[in-house]
């Protein structure tokens, strides 16, 4: 079945996708996404740095809990497991090429089809790795992150590293070590730990503080690997608050960061804010970006969106033009991406069910995203939001305000000000001025 292998065209009514301005109807072209147009100092590609992922887009089979199948993949007929994945490796490295998005990510077994015989697993992911290192010289594409799915196979039903039975803790490890040997030999600039059942179902049979605290030894013990095999990259832990566990341990950002700092790993590890995630926690997104941002420890983000009536993780491509802005503005005043990226964690709907559904949606994620960021450079160039914002905070600026930041003023000095100022003047928070100023620029 070789002719499968780099001969056949798979999206092959599908040309690539080119930026034709916002006056363009074609709706297979980009309007806003122009890879090479300068914006704040660098070029669109380098601050989005756009990443596909495997999962979603080249082995969800549009299944859900109430009925089978609804998307079939030519590239999944080969009965030889090592060429089903050549081909699947063929078709995304086709659709990364036709897109132009410059970054992927994967599992473990997304690139190739796991079985029940761990030795196996170890054999089958180090041969598609060698076939994936040639795609993306071949290429130019780039692996954003790799990880280890430690969340599908059954005997992860109660956890992986936090699993009561120390030997399933042993097969967490061993995908680990193998997912991050994949992503050193693929040249990956970060490593991804998404808890999948790092949670309880019920705390009636859980010793919760033995479970976190050895979800901390083993992150330490994957760094440490890493660290010893010449990985420079970044660690990123991907906060959600539950989904498939009632409650999993990387609840949120604030809860990551506390994990992180207790036990001593905030040097090497950094967080993957995922919008749905976020909306979970009963936060916004741009709540979890700014906490990340607040402690240094912006990484990377999972870039979807959920729907306002379903209460789950619904990972559908992002459209909302003003969230979007929102967020680039906390990205752009961060200091944008360094090894870190916009890993479109989304797929599309069930009946999404033609061959060029899954363009359309990555079309439409990437011209949000380019978009929000042309909005947010222009906010923060030509308007007053940032005065707004500082003005907000003078009073800490100096005088006594600066003194009390710096700690030179005790709590009997702090009322004897309150006795001089007496009635303080009322100042406006500008909340609905900020909102318009922000659909202005849009
Ligand atoms: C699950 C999720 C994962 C991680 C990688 O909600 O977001 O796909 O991004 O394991
Ligand atoms: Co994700």
């Amino acid at each position: 079945m070789s002719y499968l292998i780099g001969k056949k065209e798979y999206y092959n009514s599908i040309r690539n996708i080119v930026f034709e301005g916002e006056e363009s109807s074609n709706m297979l072209a980009f309007r806003w996404y122009d890879a090479n147009k300068v914006i704040a100092g660098r070029p669109m590609k380098d601050h989005l740095r756009f990443a596909c992922a495997y999962w979603h887009s080249f082995c969800n089979n549009g299944a859900d809990p109430f009925g089978e199948a609804t998307h079939f993949y030519t590239w999944n007929q080969n009965s030889d497991p090592l060429e089903r994945g050549k081909a699947k490796a063929d078709a995304a490295f086709e659709f990364f090429t036709k897109m132009g998005i410059p970054f992927y990510c994967f599992h473990d077994m997304d690139v190739i089809d796991f079985t029940h015989d761990i030795r196996d697993n170890e054999y089958r992911l180090k041969s598609i790795t060698e076939y994936l290192n040639k795609k993306q010289q071949d290429s130019g594409v780039k692996l954003l992150w790799g990880t280890a799915n430690l969340f599908s196979n059954k005997k992860y039903m109660n956890g992986a590293a936090t699993n009561p039975d120390f030997y399933i803790l042993t097969h967490a490890a061993l995908q680990v070590k193998a997912a991050i040997d994949a992503t050193i030999a693929l040249d990956g600039q970060n490593y991804v730990f998404w808890g999948g059942r790092e949670g309880y179902m019920s705390l009636i049979n859980t010793n919760m503080k033995r479970e976190k605290e050895h979800l901390a030894r083993f992150l330490s013990l994957s760094r440490d690997y890493a660290r010893k095999k010449g990985f420079t990259g970044t660690f990123f832990i991907e906060p959600k608050p539950n989904e498939p566990t009632k409650h999993q341990y990387d609840y949120d950002a604030e809860t990551v960061i506390g994990f992180l700092r207790q036990y001593d790993l905030l040097d090497d590890f950094k967080l993957n804010i995922e919008v749905n995630h976020a909306t979970l926690a009963g936060h916004s997104f741009t709540h979890e970006l700014q906490v990340a941002a607040d402690a240094g420890v912006l990484g990377s983000i999972d870039a979807n969106r959920g729907d306002y009536q379903n209460g789950w993780d619904t990972d559908q491509f992002p459209n909302n033009i003003y969230e979007i802005s929102e967020a680039m503005l906390i990205i752009l005043q961060a200091g944008g991406f360094s090894t870190g990226g916009i890993n479109f964690d989304a797929k599309i709907r069930r009946n999404s069910a033609d061959q060029d559904d899954i363009f359309y949606a990555h079309i439409g994620g990437m011209d949000m995203f380019a978009r929000g960021l042309i909005v947010a450079d222009n906010i923060l160039k030509n308007s007053d939001y940032k005065d707004i914002v500082r003005i907000r905070y003078a009073s800490f600026d100096s005088d006594k305000g600066r003194a009390f930041e710096s700690g030179l003023v005790d709590l009997e000095a702090l009322r004897d000000i309150a006795v001089d100022i007496n009635e303080p003047e009322l100042k406006s928070g500008k909340q609905e001025y900020l909102e318009n100023l922000i659909n202005r620029f849009i």
